[in-house]
């Protein structure tokens, strides 16, 4: 169990962009993700697998943004999709024009998700990352 542990530490340790103990539910590990331009930075994020992550989304543009943090198939329901406003969900939120907002997930298990910005246009132009579930 220990080697486990230190091996899921290990992991996340590589994980340049989110450095810190892996979060909890009763204490959710912070990342912040900008965004500049229509695109997120960064763009790679690594999580340790039953993590719980507080995404804290600072909006730099003079645009709305979502972020929206799901599979593959998440992100086409969303694409083609018509919700106006996002927030009542477990990693999708909607993020105002200067400014910022917040959404809480817990990871399952290992493999890729994908975080993107659904309003018309944006996810097509390239606005979109993964987080990489180790
Ligand atoms: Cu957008």
């Amino acid at each position: 169990m220990a080697l486990v542990a230190s091996a899921a530490l290990a992991l996340s340790a590589c994980a340049a962009d989110v450095p810190g103990p892996r979060g909890t539910r009763e204490r959710p590990r912070k990342v912040v993700i900008r965004i500049e331009h229509s695109a997120f930075l960064p763009e790679e994020v690594g999580v340790a697998a039953g993590e719980t992550v507080r995404f804290v989304l600072e909006n730099g543009d003079p645009i709305g943004h979502e972020f929206i943090l799901g599979d593959a198939a998440l992100q086409d329901v969303h694409e083609r999709g018509t919700e106006a406003h996002h927030g009542d969900r477990p990693g999708e939120v909607s993020v105002p024009s200067g400014g910022t907002a917040e959404t809480t997930f817990t990871f399952g298990g290992g493999g890729t998700l994908i975080f993107g910005c659904h309003l018309p246009g944006h996810y097509a132009y390239g606005m979109r990352g993964t987080v990489r579930v180790a």
